[in-house]
């Protein structure tokens, strides 16, 4: 079958090297630098046009077979050869075949009618698999065998930002959307890593997970911020990032709860992301999404009490006393006493054990934004997992710098 892409020239090309050479196709084909298959479809035309003879063929026409004389006399009719051999169409099945027979029943020729049915199984499968290849990773997570009922474990997510706009010449670093959710993934993972598999996590969402709370990229007090995609982008893939989080937490440990508090960049859109989060996971015995909608976290965790706020309306040596204020009576049962605040961006560990509540302000893991670069500040990176012993206090942490 002659190829519609070929042209006159190449065809005639073709013969006349054909000819050149003797009529030998292979030949032709090593003059030409192409394979014989190829130098066969550039024939197969030519003889229609008749340009290997005997006559050429008037426009519009093709020569459909030739008849000669044999060297005995006798007349020899060559018509076109078949085509290649049927192949049925992709997603296609034989709805019928017919045939033309000679009065003694004999084929003569034979149609198959196919028709769009019935698609092959593993074709339609790899189809579909080819659609998930980026959707996060299939849910139920398997429950992990042997968690340690003792110890509980915090995963702060630290003023992630998630929507932050930073240009290398003017804040030092390029930074987006997709950077940040690629890197905060990848350090969630060696995070993990490093974490013993106690029975409880807490993802503890510390505040400002999203850069802003609108498409007009404004902090609570007003100021203009550098951001990157609209909020319904940063929305998708910061719920994306935080189901992540949890799932991966899921693998080893029984027991996860979820809290995100509030921060001064994102006091509207973290809503969505906690909603979102209860819905996702609410026929999953496994996770607890807390939806309290206030400023500040109070966990008890055997002789433990832990706490936090995102920072920007309290100082870290405030928080001893409102944990006392708040929650009397877990204050009362318990003896180790820890605050988590965040907003600063960088790591502080308040010097006094006031009421022997140690207060730290963590570190982010973002990229510092032209603002902040021009303040000059110079706060390293990293993302952690602190875990605590039901009876002894803190027992270890994980610190992975970005
Ligand atoms: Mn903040």
């Amino acid at each position: 079958m002659a190829s519609p892409k070929l042209t006159a020239e190449q065809v005639e090309e073709t013969a006349r090297i054909y000819i050149e050479v003797g009529q030998s196709q292979v030949q032709t084909a090593l003059k030409m630098g192409m394979s014989r298959s190829a130098v066969q479809e550039r024939l197969r035309r030519a003889t229609e046009l008749g340009l290997l003879g005997p006559v050429e063929a008037k426009p519009g026409f093709i020569i459909k077979s030739i008849s000669s004389k044999g060297p005995d006399g006798s007349y020899v009719k060559q018509g076109r050869e078949p085509g290649e051999e049927f192949v049925i169409p992709v997603g296609h099945l034989i709805k019928g075949v017919s045939a033309l027979v000679d009065p003694d029943g004999r084929e003569l020729a034979k149609w198959v009618k196919t028709k769009q049915g019935e698609l092959d199984p593993i074709y339609v499968a790899e189809r579909i698999a080819a659609k998930f290849v980026d959707m996060p990773a299939a849910r139920p997570v398997p429950v992990p065998a042997d968690t340690d009922e003792d110890l509980l474990t915090v995963f702060p997510l630290a003023d992630f930002h998630l929507g932050l706009y930073a240009w290398a010449p003017e804040a030092g670093h390029n930074w987006d959307l997709a950077t940040a959710v690629a890197r905060y993934r990848d350090t969630m993972i060696k995070v993990a890593a490093g974490t013993p598999p106690s029975s409880t996590a807490i993802v503890l969402g510390g505040g400002d997970y999203l850069h802003a709370n609108t498409n007009e990229f404004r902090t609570q007090s007003g100021n203009v911020l550098d951001g990157d995609g609209r909020t319904d982008k940063v929305i998708d893939a910061a719920i994306e990032l935080a189901v992540f989080q949890v799932d991966l937490a899921l693998l080893n440990h029984t027991k996860v709860v979820v809290r995100f508090l509030k921060g001064n960049h994102d006091e509207y859109a973290s809503i969505a992301i906690v909603h979102a989060l209860a819905a996702w996971y609410r026929d999953d015995p496994r996770v607890v999404v807390d939806k309290d909608p206030s400023l500040f976290w109070w966990f008890r965790f055997g002789k433990v009490l832990l706490g936090g706020t995102h920072g920007h309306n309290i100082k870290p040596a405030q928080l001893p006393m409102l944990m006392a204020s708040r929650v009397p009576q877990e204050w009362g049962d318990t003896e180790f006493r820890y605050g988590h605040m965040f907003h600063v961006h960088h790591k502080t560990k308040t010097v006094d054990e006031i009421g022997s509540v140690i207060v730290e302000t963590h570190q982010s893991p973002a990229s510092q934004d032209s603002w902040h670069y021009g303040k000059g500040y110079l706060s390293g990176r990293s993302m952690q997992s602190i875990t605590y012993h039901r009876d002894r206090g803190e027992d270890g942490r994980k610190i992975q710098p970005l």
